[in-house]
């Protein structure tokens, strides 16, 4: 399907690179980052606006997410992924942010909340039966962690299964699931009868599953959104993930997918920075650019302060991810950072555009309000904060 946008302004994106970071890149980084930028110019910006207006997730992008490394960027070739480091997989999740934090959701939870854990936690035939199809986007799955009373505190969950001998019985329901009312696999984190959390694959047409949507959200409307209902749901006992149990299974794919979060959130910030500038030079008032005003260079300065030092931090995260040494800590650290940074620039930018700025015609508005999901999803600003004070105290300060 070809569909232009009837609100959006064509994309003039230009990349703000203040500390030539670029010089930090390998040949390879910028090639994958490039290609993704295209892709994204090319297909995602022209109709992305329209599809957030009607609250509808653009199925036909699914297939150029795959080419582009979108769906499994660091999972081996072999598995069908793209085999590719840290650093290209966070320069991928930041091009596709900038385009729509809806879409580089679709592309977190798959890579990093689905892939992740069956390539991680699961056994090689299931690795083999899913990861590919999941590669190419033939098949989309979901994470099913929240649930209606236990969002922040996962570890309460009462989603649970029981052992009939030759099956597991699934009961229970999640909450706020993304990619939901479309997946064809959920990753399911369940209790069993010792309390021991298990991940489960659960598959679009077992009998009592069922996906329903959750509708009139004012943020992340071009992301589906939904439940995971369980009513008696006999799991085939080869669909458990042999090699990790206990919150900790879900709790690292939860790593893997904030990483990419502090790299996309710098895609939705470079975007907003980049179209409050060039509205700051077009805009006259007072026979001026309004860009030509102290109380504006200030906005902007700020921005570009603070895109800067995002980019560099989370840099260097990809660096110690790619040497296996970097700490849930610090990536708690860079998500919570990076989401608030990105937040406070799409609320400045928004009123640089004075009245324009509330219009689909640019897409700041459209970031700002993604960004409310994105500061409270994998772990809220505060419970990321809390993490970060358990980790220079010891003290947790959860309970
Ligand atoms: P706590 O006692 O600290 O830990 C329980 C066990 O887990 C271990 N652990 C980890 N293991 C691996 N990787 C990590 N990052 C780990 N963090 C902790 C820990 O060592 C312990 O192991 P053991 O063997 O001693 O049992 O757990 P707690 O219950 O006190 O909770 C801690 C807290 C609050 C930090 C944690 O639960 C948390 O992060 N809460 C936030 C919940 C959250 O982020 N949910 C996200 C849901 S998924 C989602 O939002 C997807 S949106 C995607 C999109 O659309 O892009
Ligand atoms: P609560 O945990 O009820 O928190 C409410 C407030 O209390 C927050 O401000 C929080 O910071 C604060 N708070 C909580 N505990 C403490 C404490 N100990 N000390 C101080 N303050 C505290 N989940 C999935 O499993 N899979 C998904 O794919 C998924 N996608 C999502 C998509 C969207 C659009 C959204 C909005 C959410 C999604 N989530 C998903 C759920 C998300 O991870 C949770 O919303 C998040 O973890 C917070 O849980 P909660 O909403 O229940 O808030």
């Amino acid at each position: 399907m070809t569909f232009k946008s009837k609100t959006m302004r064509p994309d003039l994106f230009q990349s703000p690179d203040y500390y030539l970071l670029d010089e930090l890149l390998s040949d390879e980084h910028k090639m994958v980052r490039d290609a993704a930028r295209a892709w994204v110019k090319k297909e995602v910006s022209p109709i992305i606006e329209d599809f957030a207006q009607r609250a509808e997730f653009p199925k036909q992008i699914v297939k150029g997410l795959g080419e582009i490394g979108g769906f499994g960027p660091y999972i081996p070739v072999e598995y069908g992924g793209a085999g590719l480091d840290q650093i290209s997989y966070g320069l991928i999740m930041q091009e596709i942010e900038r385009g729509d934090s809806g879409v580089r959701s679709t592309s977190s939870v798959q890579s990093s909340l689905v892939m992740y854990p069956i390539w991680k936690y699961g056994n090689e035939e299931q690795r083999m039966k899913y990861l590919p199809k999941l590669a190419t986007g033939e098949f989309i799955g979901c994470f099913g962690l929240t649930e209606p009373d236990f969002g922040s505190n996962p570890g309460g969950m009462v989603t649970n299964f029981k052992d009939m001998g030759d099956h597991y019985l699934l009961n229970g329901a999640k909450m706020w699931i993304s990619n939901a009312p479309f997946a064809d696999i959920a990753v399911v984190w369940a209790k069993n009868e010792e309390g021991r959390i298990h991940g489960l694959i659960v598959e679009r047409g077992m009998e009592g599953f069922s996906t329903p949507e959750t509708h009139n959200k004012w943020s992340l409307r071009a992301s589906a959104t939904g439940e995971l209902i369980f009513d008696n749901v006999k799991v085939p006992k080869e669909n458990l993930l042999p090699n990790k149990s206990g919150l900790g299974a879900p709790l690292g794919c939860l790593d893997s997918a904030r990483y990419g979060i502090a790299w996309g959130a710098i895609g939705a910030a470079m975007d907003c920075y980049d179209t409050a500038l060039r509205y700051s030079k077009e805009r006259i008032q007072f026979d001026k650019p309004i860009g030509a005003t102290q109380l504006q260079q200030k906005k902007l300065a700020e921005m570009i302060t603070e895109i800067t030092k995002a980019q560099l931090l989370t840099w260097r995260l990809g660096v110690l991810r790619n040497e296996g040494k970097a700490t849930t800590a610090q990536i708690s650290m860079a998500k919570r950072n990076n989401v608030d940074m990105a937040l406070t620039i799409a609320r400045d930018a928004r009123q640089m555009l004075g009245g324009m700025g509330i219009t689909g015609e640019y897409s700041i508005m459209r970031h700002m309000m993604n960004l409310e999901s994105v500061v409270t999803y994998e772990g809220t600003h505060d419970i990321h904060l809390l993490i970060t004070g358990m980790d220079v105290t010891g003290f947790p300060a959860f309970k």
